[in-house]
């Protein structure tokens, strides 16, 4: 546990510094708190790259298995399912919310308590194929924050 809130201080000072040469921005991240028995949750987030890039997936300490999902409609019944590779066009916002795309947080390492951070590390493929990776720091809230809601 101390270790775990050791790499909570270190992510947010990293966050302070969303690099300027970043291959995307984030805004509006956000993980939703779970209550007791529940082992998943979900991190969303506006997703805006500077070149065409590739998100590949995300990270965290806080999870054991991070995967990219989606919510689609099948028949009538909403259904969710992992998606692949996203393809990000240089300034159009990805959103990832609980309805459509999100980042499903499984295997969860401590509780999602709301109030608290979760250290989040995004994975990016660019044309040349290079990959690269952008740290957050991603606020456990019960919704997402006011910036970014429509
Ligand atoms: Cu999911």
């Amino acid at each position: 546990m101390r270790t775990f809130l050791a790499s909570l201080v270190l992510a947010g000072t990293v966050l302070s510094a969303q690099a300027a040469d970043a291959p995307a921005t984030v805004q509006g991240a956000w993980a939703r708190p779970i209550v007791a028995g529940q082992q998943s949750s979900g991190a969303y987030m506006t997703i805006t790259a500077r070149e065409p890039l590739t998100l590949l997936g995300g990270e965290s300490p806080a999870a054991g298995i991070v995967e990219i999902h989606q919510m689609k409609m099948e028949g009538d019944i909403m259904k969710m399912r992992a998606a692949a590779d996203l393809p990000l066009a240089p300034g159009k916002p990805l959103q990832l919310g609980p309805g459509g795309y999100h980042f499903m947080l499984m295997d969860l390492q401590a509780p999602f308590k709301a109030g608290t951070q979760i250290p989040f590390t995004l994975r990016f493929r660019d044309a040349k194929g290079k990959v690269s990776t952008l740290r957050l720091s991603v606020p456990v809230q019960a919704a997402a924050p006011r910036e970014s809601r429509q």
